[in-house]
């Protein structure tokens, strides 16, 4: 029996794209066409096939490996058949769709999606997708009037081995889609006419139209950048041929990866039962607002434990902003909205009580610059946030249940006090974690603190240096306000809030004097702590604050 080479056929515009499901294993019998691994990039998905029967003898491919055309992925001991042909490859190799008369040889390989029609109106054209015919359109991502960037989706369309997302060749508004749902495309089809925000450097007059000329292959470039923690999710079995994956295109799954929303779990309501971004966001709107559980959830939920079911939230409001005047949508930063569902879901599960005091940090002011005075050389500047810190771990170590977390019907306490510091960056909030804290003095843990802040403006922080808080503390006290009222970072318990210190007259028993006092706002979390724990807390920080020396005691 002869040995075969199942190699990657022709798959388009995809250069590289990542191994993300082996759907066989040596020793499986295969039939011709049946699908042996599942491949993603960001704008599609796809499932290569087998080209022959046979017995599968080794895989040359593992999860994460890059495959582009022509990589060996599987070797058959085939039955009879010797050629390794694509089975997914057409008898020849689609024709290129026609090039802008301009477009230079070098741009013609992958698609010629460019082409200029009447004044500055510009055909997007079907490119490059490999050996695909005749492909459905299941979505429309744009509608007419939308501005559009180069490299945004404007549909998706579906084979019975992928799916994969058509974006657009140039920016502008598009004008028209010319093409509606369930329609059947190729290669060099016009989908959509567009008003060219470049349209007047179009093709014709630019000599090298790359970023426009090959979509998909730039677009997977920026396509490497998965949230470390998001679980994998299975792709998609378009005609769901495979019982129980998930049939969702490749920017709902992604979208779903972002916010760890395990797709198997969501309902699809789009057509054939396919999930959308809005099924996406349903479904996490009810884990948040307790109504659904995971089943990763529910293998954690405490026995007895409530799933917060029958809640009856009403839908989210859905409003046409642009009806009420000029509007301009961006899309959130993968940090907002990896921490806007965490956000959302210490919100709405955690029950927290906010405490507000204030502290008296006059004569630990003045220590303060005069510590920054004496050490001016070492280029370590003090600021109130490094005592607080360690202000904090001394109230923590006075009332470990602060310093705790629940697990089920149990508090886990903490023997290691590893401080979180909110830290506000371009991106969004990132929380950077002072690791034992109490065994740091204070010019190390400005230092440290600098650094990390530092990290996470420019987001270099690791995964590591956020990770392990026991407690955090948001302050505000570089740019202003009063109170707030901090969200826990869960599994945390509680977070320390504050603002900016002002002079104020305070009462000493005989007359006003102006003291230095720092707003705190201390939230808690009422299962584990109750309203006097916090009030003692407040009231022992402003202690510590109110006179340092305390945190030696
Ligand atoms: N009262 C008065 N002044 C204060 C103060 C306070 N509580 N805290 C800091 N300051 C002063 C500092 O002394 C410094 O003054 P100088 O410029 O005169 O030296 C100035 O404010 C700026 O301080 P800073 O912000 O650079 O340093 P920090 O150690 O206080 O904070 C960091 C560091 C990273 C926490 C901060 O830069 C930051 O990102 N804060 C925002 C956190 C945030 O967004 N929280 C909200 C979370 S909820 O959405």
């Amino acid at each position: 029996m002869a040995l075969v080479d199942i190699q990657v056929p022709d798959i388009g515009d995809f250069d590289e794209v990542a191994v993300i499901e082996l759907l066989v294993k040596p020793g499986d019998v295969v039939k011709a066409e049946q699908s042996l691994i599942t491949v993603e990039s960001d704008k599609a998905s796809m499932e290569i096939p087998s080209s022959q029967a046979g017995i599968v003898k080794e895989l040359k491919v593992k999860l994460g490996d890059k495959v582009k055309q022509g990589s060996v992925i599987v070797v058959i001991e085939g039955q009879g058949a010797q050629a390794a042909t694509p089975a997914i490859a057409p008898a020849s190799a689609p024709a290129p769709a026609a090039a802008p008369a301009s477009a230079p040889a070098a741009a013609a390989p992958v698609a010629a999606p460019l082409a200029v029609g009447p004044v500055g109106i510009i055909d997007i054209r079907v490119p490059d997708i490999g050996d695909f015919k005749d492909v459905a359109v299941i979505e429309l991502l744009a509608k007419p009037g939308d501005a559009i960037k180069v490299e945004q989706s404007l549909i998706t369309v579906e084979s019975d081995k992928a799916s994969m997302e058509i974006p657009s060749s140039t920016a502008g508004v598009l004008k028209e889609l010319k093409v509606k749902i369930g329609d059947k495309i190729n290669i060099g089809d016009v989908i959509a006419l567009m008003e060219g925000a470049a349209a007047a450097a179009a093709p014709a007059a630019a000599p090298s139209p790359a970023p426009a000329a090959q979509p998909a292959v730039a677009a997977l470039s920026s396509a490497s950048a998965p949230v470390a923690s998001a679980p994998a999710v299975p792709a998609h079995q378009p005609g769901a041929a495979t019982a129980g994956l998930p049939h969702a295109s490749p920017s709902v799954r992604k979208f779903a990866r972002e916010l760890g929303v395990p797709l198997a779990e969501v309902k699809g309501n789009g057509p054939k039962g396919r999930i959308t971004n809005e099924d996406v966001q349903n479904f996490t709107r009810a884990v948040m607002a307790g109504a659904v559980q995971t089943q990763a959830q529910a293998a954690k939920a405490p026995a007895g434990g409530g799933d917060g079911a029958g809640l009856g939230l009403i839908p989210w409001p859905k409003v046409d902003f642009a009806k009420f005047g000029p509007i301009e949508r961006k899309e959130m930063s993968r940090i907002k909205k990896i921490s806007g569902a965490n956000l959302l879901r210490n919100a709405v599960m955690i029950p927290a009580v906010t405490n507000h005091d204030d502290a008296d940090i006059t004569d630990l002011e003045a220590f303060r610059v005069s510590t920054n005075k004496d050490n001016e050389k070492s280029g370590i500047k003090v600021t109130m946030l490094a005592f607080l810190i360690k202000a904090c771990v001394a109230a923590l170590k006075k009332f470990p249940e602060f310093n705790s977390s629940l697990d089920g019907d149990a508090l886990v306490y903490k023997n290691y006090w590893h401080i979180g510091f909110a830290a506000d960056t371009p991106n969004g909030l990132m929380v950077p974690v002072i690791k034992d804290a109490d065994k740091k003095g204070i010019l190390q843990i400005s230092q440290e603190m600098s650094e990390l802040a530092k990290k996470a403006r420019d987001g270099k922080l690791s995964p590591a240096e956020m990770s392990g808080a026991t407690f955090t503390i948001s302050s505000l006290g570089g740019i202003g306000g009063r109170y707030f009222t901090p969200i826990i970072n869960a599994p945390e318990v509680a977070i320390l809030g504050v603002c900016k210190s002002t002079m104020e007259p305070v009462w000493n028993g005989k007359e006003f004097v102006p003291r230095l006092m720092l707003p705190l706002s201390l939230t808690w979390d009422h299962r584990v702590i109750d309203g006097a724990a916090a009030a003692r807390f407040n009231a022992y920080l402003g202690q510590i604050l109110g006179d340092f020396r305390r945190v030696l005691l």
